[in-house]
């Protein structure tokens, strides 16, 4: 039945969005009223059509609708800025809008995803692959700390790199399609933690080990731990030319078997330095069997751990000049190299430190205690002037120990179990309280602030807070407005989904002075995000379609294997058959395609769609295959032909009202 102009308009008149909206804004809120007429009635929700009349039966206070009015992104509306987040153990990176917290996008890194194909063409296994570990392909990981390319020490929007804690691996995302172009294999280190973290010009993407083992994990027994273990960093050089991590240009520095932990760079007065904390100062080794105490006691012994303090840039000198031994192919500063050139210091920082965190001009550093209600702020000064002076402890491994009150600037009591620091444009610091889900904000001294180092304020969270994000909070220029919680337990927030809870994320508006506010929780479907990064969306430039038709998102130019319309072929070379297909609304060329069994198909999709959104799948059952192509993109998969049979092949992808025949056959002769 066709519905006239005048019904459509009826329609709307009597319960469509239009009103509603004016009376939320014309009358309920502003003005207060309105509960009477035919709009007050209840619809099959259950709730009435006036704005004032659903906040009271849903019992929403005037801070609910507040942060409903300030999160609410209307069908058609764009978020202002992007959250990018580690995906925990999912191996993945998610994409969030802020302020909605819709996720726009999960990008595949270290684990399959079929939905996108990763994993499953030519192009993404050879990444995948060139990541092994062991020379075991690795199809997962554990993202933690995700950190955007930076120039001058600020985000730039180029590029996002991430590590897998798992793997000891980094990845390189270029932002141009949201895709992971890199994954690189640390040969010293089979884990990490310290990663990743930018110098200020992305000149190095930086990496630290977590649980000391020798260097390229050979084996040794534990009782050698402290001769035979060790940690270290690396320095992986980022070519933003190539927008790739260069291995041969990248070094490392040995460190001692302490656990190294988050790192974070130096910037503005501190640039050219890098900062990695420590915990398991003790070297405890575990053997609660043997009765030594368990591993989280003998690692909790001392009142200080270390944090390693990094002159990078005459580490750069020393490298050049070939002061270093190589180990598995990757140059390596050995400690007493770095002693004799001054390139590594420690501090003692209290109590199992957790994160380092750089403040905007470089000019200090927050570390926080896990177990000390403080958050401990170093002053680089002081830093430089106790190594001027030269007055140190030393460690068994005689690196120089700079004492705690000679690079020790503040200590500011914020709550219990502080874990990492942002900072906002107004000289304020937002610290996690884990143990106290909270987050505490806190005022920094001068030059930031007048009132002193102190605390200003707290928020609860839901729950157990492990890192937050502001908007550019970690950067030179860091511009407030939003903080994200990224909670590790959500308990009681969301309906039930069996005993695997989700993570919970919040969004917090961190722009009054009077306190903070949260505005929206969200629940992370698959895995558990450890560090994210928020910049503004008009930073970010993706192509919308890839630049040519028949491009390859790998080299960033147009395909040897692209296949022209009309150009389609099947081309057989003894047992090698290979395939030009291309795809588009809603046809493959060719849409059968024989081979005989034992053949080796190299199958190349181009496709030749240059309208936006239109991707195409291609699913070949039985050969366990799924591969998704967006518009422009050329892309190959390779497989042994190795049972015969009859397998229809299939586009995956919705994407006309004849999709369901945007198929063909693969024929398989024994
Ligand atoms: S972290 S556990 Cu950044 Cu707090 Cu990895
Ligand atoms: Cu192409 Cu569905």
């Amino acid at each position: 039945m066709a519905v006239t102009r005048r019904e459509l308009i009826k329609s709307a008149a009597v319960g469509g969005g239009g009103l509603v909206v004016g009376g939320v804004i014309g009358k309920t809120v502003l003005g207060g009223g309105g509960a009477a007429g035919p709009a007050a009635q209840p619809t099959a929700t259950g709730l009435p059509q006036d704005a004032l009349a659903i906040a009271k039966q849903r019992n929403l206070n005037p801070g609910d609708i507040v942060a409903a009015l300030k999160t609410y992104t209307p069908s058609g509306k764009l978020d202002t800025h992007y959250l990018f987040a580690s995906g925990g153990h999912s191996g993945q990176v998610w994409v969030y809008g802020i302020p909605s917290m819709r996720i726009l996008k999960v990008i595949p890194v270290f684990s399959h995803s079929s939905y996108q194909g990763w994993g499953y063409s030519d192009e993404s296994l050879e990444i995948l692959k060139r990541g092994q570990v062991n020379g075991k392909l690795t199809t997962w990981g554990d993202t933690h700390h995700p950190a955007l390319s930076e120039t001058k020490g600020d985000y730039d929007g180029q590029f996002l790199f991430i590590n897998d804690k798992a793997g000891g691996r980094i990845a390189v995302i270029d932002l141009r399609d949201f895709m992971t172009k890199q994954i690189v294999k640390n040969p010293l280190i089979i884990d990490d933690h310290g990663g990743t973290f930018v110098t200020p010009n992305t000149e190095y993407v930086i990496e630290s080990c977590q649980y000391s083992t020798p260097l390229g994990w050979s084996y040794a027994p534990l009782d050698e731990y402290k001769d035979k273990y060790r940690g270290a960093v690396t320095f992986w050089k980022f070519d933003r030319q190539k927008g790739r991590i260069d291995p041969a240009q990248s070094w490392s520095m040995e460190l001692p078997p302490y656990f190294q932990d988050l790192a974070d760079s130096g910037k503005l007065a501190s640039d050219g330095w890098a900062f990695i904390n420590s915990f398991n100062t003790e070297m405890a080794t575990g053997g609660d069997a043997e009765g030594k105490p368990p591993m989280e006691v003998g690692a909790s012994q001392r009142d200080m751990d270390y944090l390693h303090v990094i002159n990078w840039k005459k580490a750069e000198q020393v490298v050049s000049e070939g002061m270093v031994d190589t180990v598995n192919g990757m140059r390596l500063i050995r400690m007493d190299m770095a002693v004799k050139h001054g390139l590594l210091y420690l501090i003692p920082e209290p109590k199992s430190p957790h994160g380092v965190d750089v403040a905007p001009k470089g000019d200090y550093i927050v570390v926080s205690g896990k177990l000390d209600p403080h958050v401990t702020v170093y002053s680089f000064k002081k830093i430089q002037d106790a190594i001027a002076k030269g007055s140190f402890d030393q460690d068994s491994y005689g690196l120089p120990i700079i004492r705690f009150d000679d690079a020790m600037e503040a200590q500011v009591q914020l709550g219990l179990g502080p874990l990492h620091t942002q900072f906002d444009n107004q000289g304020f610091g937002y610290t996690s309280l884990f143990l106290e889900s909270a987050v505490a904000r806190w005022s920094l001294g001068a030059p930031y602030r007048q009132d002193g180092w102190k605390l200003a304020g707290k928020v609860p969270i839901q729950y157990n807070v492990g890192h937050v994000a502001a908007v550019c909070g970690d950067t030179v220029n860091p511009l407030g407005a939003y903080l994200v919680s990224l909670n590790k337990w959500s308990l009681d927030r969301f309906a039930p989904t069996g005993p695997h809870h989700t993570v919970n994320l919040q969004l917090v508006d961190i722009s009054r002075p009077e306190g903070m506010q949260v505005l929206y929780d969200v629940p992370t479907p698959d895995g558990e995000p450890h560090y994210a990064q928020i910049i503004p969306a008009d930073r970010v430039k993706p192509v919308l379609v890839y630049p040519e038709v028949g491009w390859s998102a790998v080299t960033w130019s147009k395909d040897p294997n692209a296949t022209a319309k009309g150009k389609e072929r099947v081309v057989r070379n003894g047992s090698k058959v290979e395939v030009f297909m291309t795809a588009v609304r809603s046809h493959y060329t060719p849409d059968v395609v024989s081979v005989r069994q034992g053949d080796t198909v190299v199958w190349h999709i181009t496709n030749i769609e240059t309208a936006r959104n239109a991707s195409h799948g291609f699913a070949l059952p039985g050969y366990n295959l799924g591969v998704v192509t967006d518009p422009g993109q050329t892309l190959t998969v390779t497989f042994q032909a190795d049972t015969a049979g009859t397998y229809p092949f299939y586009c995956t992808e919705f994407c006309s009202a004849l999709h369901l025949e945007m198929m063909g056959y693969f024929l398989v002769q024994a």
